[in-house]
């Protein structure tokens, strides 16, 4: 400790009371720097290359701090000079690198490779303005560029760069390296890559931009809006700087480390993250045939040192691009590509499985399926689907490439950084085993019985309910019932995770306030969820939620029972604030829909009971927990399956047979709703529900209701037993840490060195 005061000031080249929380965070950005180095270890056999559009990293440093093990040391010292750790925590910009749980997966396994002292770097993009800020303006999203670099940056700026050839112009594009230190493991990097030229200047209104100013412009945004040629040219554009810059610095690297490129398998092991990186695989194979490889051969290395994960089964989010487009932007691949379609064509007839369809579209999923040597689904549900109907072809014609790697969490961040007093507590039960052998949770089951453990397991819940609520009231001026119950559904806005479900099931309940029946408890529906700024629906879904929060907060009745709280912007700061918070998890997706889920794993360690469907990872939660330690509804994911199969589902006949959904629903054009909201937008989706409903929706409703009312009564009535079950959850959510996923991928796909 008085080493470390001394290193501080040092840095500080003042008393530490005379620092600025800009002082400290600037030295200790330092020491963090100087610590990870020392953790850099030689390479020897195989490197992870962890490739992704997305690395959703969350703020750094006490996480950085907690895995060099300085977090307590630090702490202390601060307060010693009257600073506190959660102000410092403040300074610091979150870094916008991602937008969901396929981002923040990549995360979480950057962390458990270097936790397990894994060789393995992720490559990605240093996008400036991120994704968006998200803003509610007179209760709609609207969206404001991201400005996140500054002199915060964790960043290190390298005079490593690799020219990159897009729409046959050469661009410099210059690595970046932020250190990636595991928990008491070594220092790996996150390798980002941008172009000198990118210049914010250019950023209209908004978050509109000229599209076609490539040099300027190429990575200001994550996933650029995409509803016209130029936007989806731009997409190329960057994955192509992304996976050329990447390909180029593998080999660099194996090279020097001393491979022949013909022995690549040895050196290195490449992972493509969804199929934004897709174009890594006819890229490689361009470079390694530029330096004298034979095409069959270099096809055959690429083959075994690729893997793929596929994150989705929604067809509109697989790939596709038009020939022409990629005639354009990498006319340098295109012969490549079109030589592997070839090499399909010649060893099947099933043209289904094609990479380039009759109608020129070139499936970036299924040349990666072909010239990879894995394909793993997420969860296990997922993975079977995947075998089983949406990508059976496939699987028939290999089924040996097919595997399940159901996803983790970093246990680092998503329980001893978010809730440092459930990490405590834990800890002086079973010890600290569990922080790196997740497993070693299992031993709270001998406590589930021990009514002061669960006295004390409340408190800490009701203690960060408190520290929940009081963050809303500084930052959003909001003020909540820690008393009520807390049910959270934080993840991205999309239809298929139904938070329309959520707004009927909230109008539902206002009416039965209304009516005199009132719920087992006060309740609080926190949500938290961005909308694609071209997702229309999605949009109006975040307007109907917070027109109808409104509503309640200005009915004195209904609102001592009820109360909607949007958070806005959601991003990893404010999940670390949420998940400790929640009592009641909302994983309501419509089965068969949502791969995996992350959230649901986050909210389970956390020590919240589950109100989820039988879809993703919720599947094996349900299985770890057993039936009484979770609540599960709806409809199953087969009967989804069978349901759009036969293509005979009719939401108007839900609509019409059944009363409660129908005052529901009609309730979103209602003279309360519309004396606050636009008729445009509440119109639009309640037209959506009862002509479409694309994700069923209705079918699911009644369950839900009757399950949340349980979960609501079984909270009031036996506190308790609740929160025995959630400690029950808390020991079956080992499973569930993204070392073991790690370990998984390691053992049956990656085979890494030391
Ligand atoms: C992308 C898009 C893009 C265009 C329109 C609609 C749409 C819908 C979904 C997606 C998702 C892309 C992939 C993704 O983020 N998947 C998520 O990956 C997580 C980590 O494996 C997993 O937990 C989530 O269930 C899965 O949705």
């Amino acid at each position: 400790m008085a080493e470390l005061e001394t290193t501080l000031t040092e840095l500080c080249k003042k008393d530490l009371n005379m620092c600025t929380y800009e002082e400290i965070y600037t030295a200790l950005l330092h020491l963090v720097e100087a610590e990870s180095a020392k953790r850099v270890v030689p390479v020897s056999g195989r490197k992870l290359y962890y490739i992704s559009a997305e690395f959703l990293i969350g703020k750094l440093l006490s996480n950085n701090l907690i895995n060099l093990g300085l977090y307590d040391q630090v702490k202390s010292c601060l307060e010693a000079h009257g600073k506190s750790m959660a102000e410092l925590e403040e300074i610091e910009p979150e870094p916008s690198l991602g937008n969901g749980g396929l981002g923040r997966l990549a995360a979480c396994f950057l962390d458990s490779v270097a936790t397990l002292n894994l060789p393995g770097d992720g490559i990605g993009l240093r996008y400036h303005c991120g994704l968006f800020h998200q803003n509610f303006t007179s209760l709609l999203q609207d969206e404001t560029p991201d400005y996140w670099l500054g002199s915060h940056d964790w960043a290190e700026k390298t005079d490593t760069s690799y020219t990159v050839s897009l729409a046959g112009k050469d661009y410099t594009a210059r690595l970046y390296r932020i250190a990636v230190t595991g928990y008491e493991g070594r220092t790996n990097y996150l390798n980002l890559f941008d172009l000198d030229s990118v210049d914010s200047s250019c950023i209209e209104e908004g978050i509109s931009f000229d599209k076609s100013d490539i040099a300027r412009n190429l990575t200001l945004f994550l996933y650029p809006d995409d509803s016209d040629d130029a936007g989806r040219l731009l997409r190329i554009y960057q994955q192509y700087l992304m996976v050329s810059a990447g390909a180029q610095m593998i080999l660099e690297e194996c090279t020097q480390r001393g491979s022949n490129l013909h022995d690549l398998y040895d050196y290195a092991a490449v992972q493509i993250n969804d199929t934004h990186p897709s174009m890594v695989i006819p890229e490689l194979i361009r470079l390694l045939c530029a330096k004298g490889i034979a095409f069959e051969e270099a096809v055959e290395i690429v083959t075994k040192v690729c893997a793929y994960t596929n994150h989705t089964i929604l067809a509109e989010a697989l790939e596709k691009w038009p020939r022409h487009y990629l005639n354009k932007v990498v006319p340098q691949l295109m012969p490549v590509i079109e030589k592997l379609d070839a090499l399909v064509r010649s060893k099947t007839a099933d043209k289904s499985t094609a990479i380039i369809d009759d109608n020129d579209l070139v499936h970036m999923a299924h040349m990666d399926i072909h010239f990879t040597h894995s394909t793993n689904g997420v969860a296990a549900l997922h993975t079977e689907i995947l075998k089983g109907s949406e990508l059976n072809h496939f699987y028939r014609l290999y089924p040996e490439k097919f595997n399940n790697k159901t996803n983790g969490i970093t246990f680092r961040r998503w329980l001893l950084k978010c809730n440092p007093e459930l990490t405590a507590f834990i800890e002086s039960l079973i010890g600290p085993g569990f922080k790196k052998d997740a497993s070693d949770l299992e031993k709270l089951a001998a406590f589930t019985e021990d009514e002061n453990v669960l006295r004390r397991l409340a408190a800490i819940k009701q203690d960060n309910k408190k520290a929940l609520a009081h963050w809303l009231k500084s930052t959003q001026n909001i003020t909540v019932n820690p008393d009520s119950l807390f049910a959270i559904q934080s993840k991205r806005l999309h239809e298929y995770k139904r938070q329309q479900l959520n707004l009927l099931y909230l109008i539902h309940q206002y009416f039965e306030i209304k009516a005199g029946h009132l719920p087992g408890t006060p309740l609080t529906a926190v949500f938290g969820a961005k909308a694609a700024p071209a997702y229309t629906i999605a949009k109006d879904i975040i307007h109907a939620l917070l027109v109808l929060s409104a509503v309640i907060a200005d009915d004195p009745e209904v609102s001592k029972w009820l109360q909607i709280v949007f958070i806005e912007n959601y991003n990893v700061t404010a999940a670390e604030k949420m998940i400790p918070a929640c009592d009641l998890s909302e994983q309501i997706s419509l089965a068969s829909k949502e791969a995996s889920g992350t959230g649901n794993m986050k909210f389970m360690l956390n020590g919240a009971l589950t109100l989820g469907t039988m879809d993703g990872a919720n599947v094996e939660i349900a299985e770890a927990v057993g039936q009484e330690n979770i609540y599960i509804f709806g409809e199953s994911s087969a009967q989804v399956i069978r349901r759009y199969r036969h293509g005979d589902y009719c939401a108007r006949e839900w609509y019409d047979i059944d009363s409660n959904i129908r005052r529901a629903v009609n309730f979103l054009t209602g003279s309360e709703m519309l004396a606050r909201g636009s008729r445009d937008h509440l119109g639009r989706l309640q037209n959506e529900l009862i002509q479409k409903d694309w994700f069923q929706t209705l079918p699911d409703f009644n369950a839900y209701l009757v399950r949340k009312s349980q979960a609501l009564a079984d909270y009031a009535l036996n506190p308790l037993d609740w929160t025995r079950r959630a400690l029950v959850n808390i020991s079956k959510a080992g499973f569930f840490s993204s070392d073991r996923t790690i370990a998984e991928y390691n053992n049956d796909i990656w085979h890494l060195g030391i």
